[in-house]
């Protein structure tokens, strides 16, 4: 997708701080991390919303939501960690390609964020 940043790092024209790669997905650090550990769990199919999602995608999106729990392990998160997927402008989302935040690596808090 042109002008995706999030294409652009799967692409490998901009650099990123990779942490897991498969013909399905692409796992990195963010550039602004919002905790101790932060990373995006970003499926290399472009979609922006779960509302634009088509049934192949959604199996893509399943395969991440299975193979982060074995992530997290080796992302030394044994005690916990929040995922958020921001879905439109009202939630914040800046980057309008489906991704999974991972956080972690301290007490996240019992609130939101
Ligand atoms: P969201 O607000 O849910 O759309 O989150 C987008 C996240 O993407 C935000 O936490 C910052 C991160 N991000 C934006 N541009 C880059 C980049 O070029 N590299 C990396 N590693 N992260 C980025």
């Amino acid at each position: 997708m042109e002008n995706c940043i999030f294409c652009k790092i799967i692409a490998g024209e901009i650099p990123s701080a990779k942490v897991y790669e498969d013909e399905d997905m692409l796992v990195f650090r963010d550039i602004n991390p919002q905790a101790k550990v932060h990373c995006l769990c970003v499926p290399k199919s472009h979609f922006a919303t779960l509302a634009e999602m088509n049934a192949e995608q959604a199996e893509i999106l399943k395969k991440c939501f299975v193979k982060i729990p074995g992530l997290a392990k080796s992302l030394g998160l044994e005690n916990g960690y929040r995922l958020i997927v921001n879905q439109g402008k009202d939630a914040g989302q800046t980057v309008f390609h489906l991704h999974i935040h991972i956080l972690g690596g301290q007490d996240m808090g019992e609130k939101l964020i």
